[in-house]
């Protein structure tokens, strides 16, 4: 009785220590879909169509996609997708000042010339909503 009650529990704590994690994984998922329909019905067409440009989108608080790799002189084009609030994109690592404030719409852009990984900001979100976004960049 009581080893049955151990193994369960073990079970129990197995299951509660993973659900987070996938929850998780399935909420990002969920919401940059929507990041990505909002963009289609800004600009009529795919963010994977965008000429030139590889694009990410802020909404809800959020990058997508939250992590990148891109090649060496890729031009990233952040896209505010939100309905009204605003965003910046702060590449702190690099050494570079952070955005002007974008607005529903409005766009950033930043060619990465050197290889290497790194964290970004939005600079009014990253605190209280771990708005934080990273790009690895490859040789
Ligand atoms: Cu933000």
């Amino acid at each position: 009785m009581y080893s049955r009650f151990l193994h369960s529990s073990a079970l129990l704590l197995g299951f509660l220590m993973v659900a987070p994690a996938v929850a998780a994984d399935d909420k990002a998922a969920a919401l940059c879909a929507k990041a990505e329909a909002r963009y289609v019905d800004m600009f009529g067409h795919l963010a994977a169509e965008a000429d030139g440009v590889t694009i990410v989108k802020m909404y809800k608080y959020r990058f997508c996609p939250e992590k990148l790799s891109v090649p060496v002189g890729t031009t990233v084009r952040w896209v505010n997708v939100d309905k009204r609030t605003s965003h910046t994109v702060h590449l702190n690592e690099a050494g570079e000042k952070e955005s002007d404030r974008l607005f529903p719409e409005e766009t950033f852009e930043f060619t990465f010339l050197s290889a290497g990984s790194q964290q970004y900001l939005c600079g009014p979100h990253w605190e209280t909503q771990k708005m934080i976004g990273m790009v690895t960049v490859t040789p």
